[in-house]
């Protein structure tokens, strides 16, 4: 069991234990990242089954899209963190989903790569069986951020897969993420397209994790789906 989730993420102190040495716990101060108090942001377990998910029972927020969308990055702006999640790490490497916990009250979740259990040509991308396991049975699972890059305006792999999680119940907020790599004609173009291909009401959030854009609007919305509004921030 051990061996099957050899290459999830470390926690930060691994190392240190290993040579013996007391734990170096890095100590954050509070940051205030769009209106949200975060005091604390810890990875705390990279699972590869359903059935290793973390015990604490949280109400969960799950990332996903195509591999170099930018669901990392999203998340350590979203948590005030540099380098808590590990960006740009080569597919195929991240087939586990990591555990984050904010302030001891809920995870965000970072997934795999929509796309990454390509099999064969023609049985076409596909959500992993393991994604799709976790978004069905996950109860504390309240939603779901599906990342689209806006200057693609979605892929047919993501249009197919968010018809899916729609399908299994799971609330899905459609992101624009790199808006800062979309000068204004893109960025309308964009945005434009995402609502038509995804069948929304109105135009996306979009976000830049690199300018910090957009962060508010979009703890708005992931408090909101945790039923944390109007609440005491920690
Ligand atoms: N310009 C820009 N680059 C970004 C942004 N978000 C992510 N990236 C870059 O896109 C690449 C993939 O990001 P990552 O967060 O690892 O994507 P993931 O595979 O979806 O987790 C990295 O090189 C990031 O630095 C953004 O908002 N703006
Ligand atoms: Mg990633």
């Amino acid at each position: 069991m051990m061996q099957e989730e050899k290459n999830v993420q470390s926690p930060k102190t691994a190392k240190g234990m290993k040579a013996n040495l007391p734990p170096k716990v890095k100590h954050h101060a509070p940051v205030v990242v769009g209106g949200y108090k975060i005091v604390s942001a810890e990875f705390v377990k990279g699972s590869t089954s359903i059935k290793h998910l973390p015990e604490e029972r949280l109400p969960q927020i799950a990332f996903l899209g195509r591999s170099n969308v930018g669901k990392s990055s999203l998340m350590n702006a979203l948590m005030g963190r540099k380098d808590l999640v590990k960006v740009g790490r080569t597919p195929g490497k991240t087939r586990e989903l990591n555990f984050f916990k904010v302030n001891n009250r809920f995870f965000l979740v970072d997934l795999p790569g929509v796309g990454f259990a390509k099999v064969s040509n023609s049985k076409r991308d596909q959500m992993s069986d393991f994604i799709r396991d976790y978004v069905e049975k996950c109860k504390d699972l309240k939603g779901l951020v599906y990342l689209v890059d806006v200057r693609h305006g979605g892929h047919a792999i993501d249009i197919e897969t968010v018809e899916n999680i729609r399908a299994s119940g799971c609330p899905v907020l459609i992101v624009a993420s790199k808006r800062d790599k979309a000068n204004q004609s893109e960025l309308s173009k964009g945005l434009r397209s995402i609502r038509e291909n995804f069948g929304l009401e109105q135009n996306p959030l979009s976000v830049s994790s690199l300018k910090k854009f957009g962060l508010d609007a979009l703890w708005q919305n992931i408090l909101e789906a945790l039923g944390l509004t109007g609440q005491e921030n920690v």
